[in-house]
């Protein structure tokens, strides 16, 4: 490897006077990758792997100099248009290179053009890149409002971008897709955080939105922020198929702070607005769906490394292989009124939020309690406290969507599903004896009123109990 400092001022050279002159070093007919490290006040804490072709084709770190530079290039033959190169990144401490200590980055050049740039991760950011158009977040194909209407997909499972002008509903949909469609929103970009479940996701609709198999929604999007969509047909029943997508409107709801229903998100008032002493203007009301759990419930057994984030965010109480019993939680708001939540830069301020690592998102804490106990009412210290996005995830009692993972809550007339192939959507029982157990699930457990105040109707009924 070249020395940090003639790497630093060649690349200021080749910047300021030929910055393509660095693809002479590899033969014609080859790609250049070059991967560029600068290091934050912690370079020790880093390192990287950069693999695609069926092996590894560099890898760097830890580091010795602050502040500094360090480049490292590859040349690649490749028969493929798009080979698909894999960068992924670590942090030993779990901070990122940015922005806490120094402002560190990585930048990665494909024939002298920057692919992509980060830092600001916690433990590990993964990009690919150089695949083919649609088929990662990373290369995900730009729609905007000039798309507006029927979108055809060519090939199942494609990832498209999206960053909506104004803040308003939005709908995709593929209901004439007579195929076996799924959807999914996300305000990040991470492929090593996403797979088929709703893992990482904003918003998710597999067979819940009214179309039979064909996944449709309407959603809250704010202005100026990147979404990334991603349709597929996990079954592979459709291979490609068309969907649309159009702007609806500004979000409607009631917009007097005054009024029981208050929608802090709507910005066009429709009329919905009750007052005290309206018969309906009595509260939100969780409940936990007792079936969908005893239903659901089965155990397995997963391999954990030492550094896992699980562990940190308190999904698993040790590492190595671990026993656990999975299951859905099904949690419905069968209320008059919306359970709010709200978004993390409203609320963080009181401490509901905490972030989650393995997920990249806030969640939302005090919500959702898992206890195991013995068959005689004694507590087994294995508690969970899941801390998901609480968003509407079917509206099956009549709800409209309203709240996602970047504005938290359940509408009236909605439901929120965590499926058992989440994680942290368990209970970890290795340190458990074989027996008999009670497993209950509780919704809000200590009766919080909502961010507006809204205490719910019955809290007789936040809790499931299986055996
Ligand atoms: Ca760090
Ligand atoms: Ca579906
Ligand atoms: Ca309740």
């Amino acid at each position: 490897m070249k020395s940090p400092l003639f790497t630093f001022l060649g690349a200021c050279f080749l910047l300021a006077v030929a910055p393509f002159s660095a693809q002479a070093q590899c033969a014609e007919g080859e790609s250049e990758v070059v991967v560029e490290i600068l290091t934050d006040n912690y370079p020790g804490e880093i390192t990287w792997t950069l693999t695609g072709l069926g092996g590894e084709l560099l890898s760097g770190g830890p580091y010795n100099s602050t502040g500094t530079v360090y480049a490292d290039t590859v040349c690649i033959a490749s028969e493929e248009e798009f080979p698909c190169l894999q960068f992924v990144i670590n942090d030993s401490y779990g901070d990122g290179i940015c922005c806490g200590y120094g402002q560190g980055a990585y930048t990665l050049y494909l024939d002298g053009v920057a692919v992509a740039t980060g830092g600001d991760y916690g433990q590990q950011d993964l990009v690919q890149f150089d695949c083919a158009p649609g088929s990662t977040c990373n290369d995900a194909i730009g729609i905007d409002a000039a798309d507006y209407g029927t979108v055809m997909q060519a090939e199942d499972n494609f990832w498209y971008s999206l960053t909506p002008n104004a803040n308003g509903m939005y709908e995709f949909s593929s209901c004439g897709a007579e195929c076996n469609t799924t959807l999914y929103i996300y305000d990040y970009c991470n492929m090593g955080n996403f797979d088929d479940t709703n893992e990482g996701s904003i918003y998710y609709d597999d067979n819940q939105g009214g179309c039979g198999e064909a996944a449709t929604m309407t959603v809250l999007l704010e202005g100026g922020q990147t979404y990334w969509v991603r349709w597929a047909s996990l079954d592979g029943s459709c291979g490609g198929f068309d969907w649309s997508f159009n702007y609806i409107g500004p979000p409607t709801g009631c917009t007097d702070s005054g009024a029981c229903n208050y929608n802090p998100s709507a910005e066009l008032d429709d009329g919905s607005c009750i007052y005290a002493g309206d018969p309906n203007c009595t509260g939100p009301d969780l409940i936990v769906l007792a079936d969908v759990v005893s239903s659901s419930l089965y155990s397995t057994t997963m391999n954990v490394s030492e550094t896992d984030c699980y562990i940190e965010e308190g999904c698993l109480n040790g590492f190595g292989q671990r026993e656990l019993i999975r299951f859905t939680t099904h949690i419905k708001n069968i209320g008059e009124l919306d359970y709010y939540i709200g978004t993390t830069a409203q609320t963080n301020q009181t401490g509901q939020f905490e972030w989650g690592e393995c997920h990249n998102h806030w969640h939302y804490k005090g919500y959702a309690k898992y206890d195991l106990f013995t068959m005689d009412g004694a507590l087994i210290p294995i508690g969970f406290k899941n801390g998901f996005c609480v968003m509407d995830l079917e509206c099956s009692d009549g709800g409209s969507f309203t709240y996602g993972c970047s504005n938290m809550g359940i509408a009236s007339g909605c439901g929120d599903i965590y499926s058992s192939g989440l994680s942290c959507q368990w209970i970890d029982v290795t340190d458990v004896e074989d027996g008999q157990y009670r497993l209950v699930v509780r919704v809000n457990w200590d009766y919080d009123p909502d961010a507006l105040g809204r205490y719910e109707t019955n809290t007789e009924n936040n809790w499931a109990v299986v055996c």
